[in-house]
């Protein structure tokens, strides 16, 4: 199949899952076209089967904001015919749900039908979707494409509880390639044969203000009060300084390393035994399913679809979002007894290879099958 995907090329989530999942795809005998303003940064080199396409959006004097879906609609428009798409795959609502439609009408002109499947993230819907000046072109774009996936049960509720959507909604999980994070566990053996004394607490953000790096902070020095630790803060992003600050007041700078962006969480992670998800809203939490594959035990918030992937007591804790006490005191209990985290580590691997690359991209193949079918 020839498939053309939309997404954002940063570090979000989002554009992660969609570059993988080109990626996979190629690997699967497919055509894959991303389509973009910039490179997908996980996006390896581009060859024969794997395209990259540039938006181009000038700019005019007149213009307080570039318009960016048209350009990215007469993008779509473009590749779609220059290549002969089959299907067009939108990731993350807006705009790029909207822009699907507009191109799908302006194909439809030229007696061409292409399929749209969208899919939500998360964000998406639970905040920017949401706002007024939205909600009604949100609406309207998911109501028109083909077939719509979500990334949890509990984002197909929320976009159903939000919005008036009268389209059947599949939810398909973000996903992993187990097997990398196999290979690096050994690498990490061979490169550290002796692991160092401290326990090794983590976090991998955008440092928005919805992953609440703060209460990581918090709660990180509430644990190093007890036990002999350090915390990796992986991920750029607004709160990033204020952080820094924070750790500077609270004198533990010393025992926090901020890593910066990283393309190879899983090596950042190999030696964490603690991970630390906090956020006031995460559609499914992709962060926290790398931790898991890296077999580190978890503690997040309760918020979205985190409780889908995060089993309590059993991969970690799932604790109510602000309560700091209670993820200091469980986090505290993990760490330390040595027989309950290596099972909740075991527990937390076990339960990431339910969302294997190997699992889940052939559901994606399925959905595009399907949306072919419908618009035949
Ligand atoms: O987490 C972010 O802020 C980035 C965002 C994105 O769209 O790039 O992530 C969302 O999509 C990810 C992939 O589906 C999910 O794993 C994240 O949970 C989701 N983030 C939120 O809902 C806050």
């Amino acid at each position: 199949m020839k498939i053309a995907i939309v997404c954002y090329p940063t570090f979000g989530g989002s554009g992660v899952m969609a570059t993988e999942l080109g990626m996979s795809l190629v690997d699967h005998g497919h055509e894959v076209h991303f389509i973009a303003y910039k490179k997908p940064v996980r996006l390896s080199d581009v060859n024969e089967n794997l395209y990259f396409h540039k938006v181009n959006v000038p700019d005019y004097p007149l213009f307080s904001f570039v318009p960016y879906e048209l350009a990215l609609s007469t993008k779509l428009v473009g590749v779609v015919k220059q290549y002969s798409i089959d299907v067009l795959h939108v990731h993350y609502a807006i705009p790029h749900a909207y822009a699907a439609y507009m191109a799908k009408k302006m194909l439809k002109e030229q007696s061409i039908n292409i399929p749209i499947v969208t899919t939500l993230h998360g964000t998406d819907i639970t905040l920017v979707g949401n706002h007024p000046s939205y909600k009604t072109a949100v609406t309207f774009s998911i109501n028109k494409s083909d077939i719509v996936t979500c990334v949890s049960k509990s984002l197909k509720e929320d976009t159903l509880n939000q919005f008036e959507i009268k389209k059947e909604i599949k939810v398909i999980p973000n996903f992993i390639d187990i097997n990398k994070y196999i290979i690096q566990q050994d690498l990490c053996v061979v490169e550290n044969p002796i692991p160092s004394e401290k326990f090794i607490v983590s976090h991998v953000s955008n440092f928005r203000p919805v992953k609440n790096i703060f209460n990581v902070i918090k709660v990180f020095y509430n644990i190093q009060k007890e036990i002999d630790c350090k915390l990796l803060m992986i991920g750029e992003g607004p709160e990033k300084i204020k952080a820094e600050k924070m750790c500077n007041d609270l004198g533990i700078s010393h025992l926090v390393e901020f890593l910066g962006n990283t393309n190879q969480v899983e090596k950042n992670l190999c030696h964490s035994d603690l991970f630390l998800l906090p956020s006031s809203t995460e559609s499914f939490g992709l962060a926290a399913l790398e931790a898991m594959a890296s077999k580190v035990a978890v503690i997040s918030s309760n918020a979205g679809g985190l409780p889908e992937i995060n089993i309590d007591g059993k991969t970690g804790y799932v604790c109510d979002f602000n309560d700091i006490n209670s993820m200091t005191n469980k986090g505290i209990s993990i760490l330390n007894d040595k027989k309950t985290l290596e099972l909740f580590k075991e527990n937390a691997f076990n339960k990431a290879r339910d969302y294997d690359i190997n699992k889940i991209v052939p559901l994606y193949e399925k959905t595009y099958s399907e949306a072919v079918k419908i618009t035949k």
